[in-house]
């Protein structure tokens, strides 16, 4: 195998966010720019001279061109053998799967997850590790140092790649093995889930449900479950068919988004159970008839419940949410007596408590939830959870939740988001907030007295690593919290994320529009950031 270096100059703007980096399409288009991120990955690692490398990615534009130059690389660069999925499509969760099922020393996933697609959209590229989680922040960190000074790469002179024949290809010392996408995960899900039970609930039509893959990677991985392997109708599942530019959406599980779900979850004649996936198949969106659930609060409901989960029945050993999400899984891990992990934004800051031991699930507000099976959030398995619990509690999903709130009240709770927000605005505004925050503690707005203001700091328990500056918070006595964090996905200037939560222990008030019952919060984190004053607009771009 023929071996180039080429010469290359650094880009200044390859620092990993949230999860991986992501850019427009024609950022990555740039001579080099995908070459040097990559390269800059491997320079970083070690001793993988004839492992394993998952390669896949949710089939965005740019997806296919991107993985025969990474095949290129990973040959060049000494690894011995690349699993890639058919037609270069890997779900975030089923490359979790399989480099953990399969050994692998790491994979490489293509997604910008649920930001949208096209020559004009988002490009992204993240890196697992062995565990088959997000590479942690010390390996980010080292990834965009090396990028700030590379000056070559290394590329084998190989053929383009045939990705939709299944089969394995060899080329001197390394293998190239082709593998059906979802085979391996379709058969995780059966080893946690009760796939009789599903079977006959859905098969006697006790549930009826209706899935979006917003044309984004879930569909095949629906299809093959949902339809082929429970005997849920074809039409249960729409958008099936992943496209380039996900049919011009946003592949983003949420009301917004999933507009035609959204109409049928809260028209007439509605199925029992609605979800949604994102891009890359990790986040969930559940609804049911009439009634949508927030990521935080299935977080705490599937906590409740998780020992009627076959693989989870004998042990719930912690649980984990991330600090913006809402505080109505540590009112079950409080009544189960179990330990409740708050970490920063991003599933990267779970991999350790998992491998751990110390939390079987964990979740985030952002339409993330998972648990040990993996070490990637997991939609299609929120999906099953959920089904399993309808069919095990014969209860709809409202009954579900109400009983749930009757027990350990509610968490009422949204997101506000100001997109492309000016960066000199944003940080401006992040500047504000700091300064007022010495000052707040004891301060009483209406019903609200500042318990607590600063800026969230974690200490990883089992590394000891320190992240600082997660994200800025004002707790109050009463337990409500006001949260303000800039996004780390975003591909355009600053989005602002305002987080608002407000514990009802009152039954007779748990039926409330959030907007509604957060208003006082909604006027109280505009005084505090001033987002509108400062950029004339009047309302967020996108409330959850
Ligand atoms: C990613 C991360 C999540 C995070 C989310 C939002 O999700 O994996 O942990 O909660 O971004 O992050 P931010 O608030 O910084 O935009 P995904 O589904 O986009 O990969």
């Amino acid at each position: 195998m023929q071996i180039e270096t080429i010469t290359t100059h650094p880009y200044n703007d390859q620092n990993p966010g949230t999860s991986g980096l992501r850019k427009k399409v024609k950022v990555f288009q740039q001579p080099g720019y995908l070459e040097n991120f990559v390269q800059s990955i491997f320079d970083s690692l070690h001793d993988f001279s004839g492992k394993t490398l998952v390669l896949g990615g949710d089939g965005r534009y740019f997806n296919r061109p991107a993985i025969q130059i990474i095949i290129k690389m990973a040959a060049a660069n000494g690894f011995g053998k690349i699993i890639i999925g058919q037609g270069g499509l890997l779900s975030t969760p089923a490359a979790s799967h399989i480099i953990r099922k399969y050994n692998a020393f790491g994979g490489l996933i293509l997604s910008a997850s649920h930001n949208p697609g096209g020559p004009d959209e988002d490009f992204g590229i993240k890196y697992n590790i062995g565990n088959g989680g997000p590479a942690p922040e010390k390996d980010t960190t080292a990834f965009y140092l090396r990028s700030l000074n590379i000056d070559s790469y290394k590329m084998a002179h190989i053929e383009d790649i045939d990705l939709d024949s299944i089969g394995t290809i060899q080329i001197d010392d390394l293998s190239i093995a082709i593998i059906d996408p979802v085979t391996d995960y379709a058969e995780l899900m059966q080893s946690i889930f009760d796939f009789n039970l599903l079977k006959q609930s859905i098969g006697s039509g006790y549930i009826t449900l209706l899935f979006d893959a917003m044309h984004a990677i879930t569909g095949p991985y629906a299809k093959r479950i949902l339809v082929d392997m429970l005997g849920a109708t074809s039409d249960s599942v729409i958008n099936a068919e992943p496209l380039e530019d996900f049919g011009g959406h946003h592949p983003d599980p949420n009301l917004a988004h999933a507009k035609e779900l959204a109409e049928r979850m809260f028209g007439p004649a509605a199925p029992v159970f609605g979800a949604a996936s994102d891009g890359d198949g990790d986040r969930n969106m559940i609804t049911g008839s009439n009634i949508f659930v927030t990521p935080s609060d299935s977080l705490a409901i599937m906590a409740a419940n998780a020992h009627l989960i076959p693989a989870y029945a004998q042990e719930l050993r912690g649980v984990a949410r991330s600090m913006p999400t809402s505080q109505a899984v540590d009112r079950v891990a409080a009544c189960y007596n179990i330990p409740c992990y708050e970490t920063p934004t991003g599933w990267k800051f779970f991999g350790n408590l998992l491998d751990a031991g110390k939390i079987t699930l964990c979740g985030e507000e952002s339409f993330g939830t998972g648990s040990d099976h993996v070490r990637e959030k997991d939609g299609l398995w929120a999906v099953l959870f959920w089904l399993n619990l309808i069919a095990r509690k014969r209860q709809s999903v409202a009954d579900i939740v109400h009983e749930h709130w009757q027990k350990f009240g509610r968490d009422i709770y949204c997101r506000h988001d100001y997109e492309a927000v000016e960066m000199d605005i944003a940080n401006g505004i992040v500047e504000h907030l700091r300064s007022q925050l010495p000052a707040l503690p004891g301060q009483t707005f209406g019903e609200y007295t500042v318990k607590y203001a600063d800026e969230f700091s974690y200490e990883d328990p089992i590394d000891g690593s320190i992240s600082s500056n997660q994200g800025i918070r004002i707790g109050f006595e009463n337990g409500s919290r006001i949260i303000f964090r800039l996004s780390g996905t975003g591909t355009v200037g600053a989005t602002l994320r305002i987080y608002l939560e407000r514990f009802e222990a009152d039954a007779s008030k748990h039926d409330q529009d959030a907007q509604s019952a957060l208003a006082e919060l909604i006027n109280l984190a505009e005084q505090f950031c001033e987002i509108k004053k400062r950029t004339g607009r009047i309302e967020p771009d996108v409330v959850t």
